[in-house]
């Protein structure tokens, strides 16, 4: 049996605009120049280390307390952009290839780094499909360790090499990889070379392929 396993930020929704809103709204506060680009390095990574890097960027060192008010601040405002998504943001023929997998009985797991993971599913509709979400709650060791999708794996009771990861980020590419599974990547072909395939978008990747990897083929 194969089981589907996918990421969520940059997958399933663009939040990584709110997540730089945020992000940028603390750096300007602190004087850091942080731009989109900046923000690319922060994408599949978690908020801890997110603050840690633009922290280094702006070479401050602060106290434990501080990093802590910090952390909750950038969050605080990320929940306000959250709270105003819904269906309309999911990405490109995203349902229908979920709606796909679920009419073939094929179980479907979310890895996110993300410790919102589970409001935003929720706000944009799509619980109902996967019989697991692991989250950045979960784990404790983040991308680009395997502990998330092997997580999601066995709550899903599937073998690693039967597992068909999506991912846009590199550290989740080579995360898969390290697990054994098949890895799709999401976005540019020239940065996530790592990928066993890669596609710009849902629009690219139509049932053949789908039931290619239900197959085994990669
Ligand atoms: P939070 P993913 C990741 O989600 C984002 O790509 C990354 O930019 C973010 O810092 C991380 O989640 C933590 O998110 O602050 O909501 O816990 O791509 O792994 O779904
Ligand atoms: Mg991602």
């Amino acid at each position: 049996m194969k089981a589907f396993i996918f990421d969520l930020d940059g997958v399933i929704v663009d939040t990584a605009k709110y997540h730089y809103h945020a992000w940028k709204h603390l750096a300007d506060h602190l004087d850091i120049p942080f731009t989109e680009e900046d923000n690319e390095q922060f994408k599949g990574v978690s908020r801890k280390r997110c603050l840690e890097l633009l922290l280094e960027m702006g070479g401050l060192t602060v106290s434990q307390e501080q990093f802590d008010r910090w952390l909750v601040e950038k969050n605080e405002d990320y929940l306000g952009y959250i709270a105003k998504m819904d269906a309309s943001e999911i990405l490109p023929d995203v349902p229908r290839v979920l709606d796909f997998l679920r009419s073939r009985g094929v179980p479907m797991a979310l890895g996110s780094a993300s410790k919102n993971a589970k409001p935003i599913l929720e706000k944009v509709g799509l619980t109902e499909y996967f019989s697991a979400v692991v989250d950045g709650h979960d784990t404790t060791r983040a991308k680009p360790d395997p502990q998330v999708f092997e997580l999601a794996a066995s709550r899903l009771g599937v073998a690693a090499p039967s597992c068909v990861v999506f991912e846009d980020a590199l550290a989740g590419i080579a995360a898969a990889n390290s697990a054994g599974m098949t890895s799709i990547g999401i976005g540019d072909p020239e940065v996530l070379t790592e990928a066993d395939r890669v596609f710009r978008d849902f629009t690219e990747i139509d049932s053949d392929f789908i039931t290619g990897l239900l197959q085994g083929r990669p």
